[in-house]
């Protein structure tokens, strides 16, 4: 069996969910770095794996593969190490519905929104415009307030152990957590916070954390 390969840039939230994983299972991998700022991602050659010009896309024994909840779901049955999906049809329900509500509404809201124009745009020589930021706050709220009620009183978003749940959370978290926006809006999420003080110093979470700026 060959190493697994990951394409992508590091400070992508999707390929870190991704690093995360492999992480979590005790799998060694290597990174193709394909920079989305510097367009890599529309390259004819990069397009052949991902028709669609997002990153991640990953390829392991020479089966290559797009999409992270494909690449995520492979890689945990496909791997040894501890199980990412609950065996529980319930339990695993309610790790298939965070990480939609991640995929459909917080990642849109919080890096689409906020992240991408209060922190990325600077980084490319532009202001952030303000209108879109505040579009995206009451969606963001919208998104935590679902989450936070998928978290209840526990730390994990579905059931007790980690799942692909936390690990999609993560990074969009983190990110927003940087931006003024974050500052202001995660203070009433109490149970969000909570969760994410049970996994800031996670090995998986510290050794992937992006450097921004
Ligand atoms: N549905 C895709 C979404 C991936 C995605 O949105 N990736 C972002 C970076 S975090 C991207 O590729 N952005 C580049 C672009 O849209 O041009 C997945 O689950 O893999």
């Amino acid at each position: 069996m060959t190493a697994p390969m990951v394409y992508g840039p590091a400070y992508s939230t999707y390929v870190r969910t991704v690093f995360m994983t492999l992480q979590e299972k005790g799998t060694a991998y290597k990174h193709i770095d394909v920079d989305i700022m510097k367009g890599e991602n529309r390259t004819p050659d990069y397009l052949r794996r991902q028709p669609f010009g997002k990153v991640p896309a990953f390829e392991h024994d020479g089966f290559a593969i797009y999409e992270t909840g494909a690449i995520v779901r492979y890689i945990d049955e496909a791997f040894s190490g501890p199980a990412l999906q609950p065996a529980d049809a319930k339990i695993r329900a309610r790790m298939n519905q965070a990480i939609s509500v991640i995929d459909n509404y917080a990642y849109g809201a919080i890096i689409g929104h906020i992240v991408m124009q209060r922190l990325i745009a600077p980084l490319l020589g532009a202001s952030p415009d303000e209108t879109v930021i505040s579009e995206g706050l009451p969606l963001a709220e919208q998104a935590l307030t679902a989450l936070q009620d998928l978290l209840g009183t526990r730390t994990r978003l579905a059931g007790d152990e980690l799942t692909l749940a936390d690990l999609y959370l993560v990074p969009v978290y983190e990110y927003f957590a940087m931006t003024p926006e974050g500052t202001a809006t995660l203070p009433k999420f109490p149970a969000i916070r909570e969760w994410w003080r049970s996994l800031e110093t996670r090995d998986s979470v510290v050794s992937t954390r992006p450097k921004v700026g």
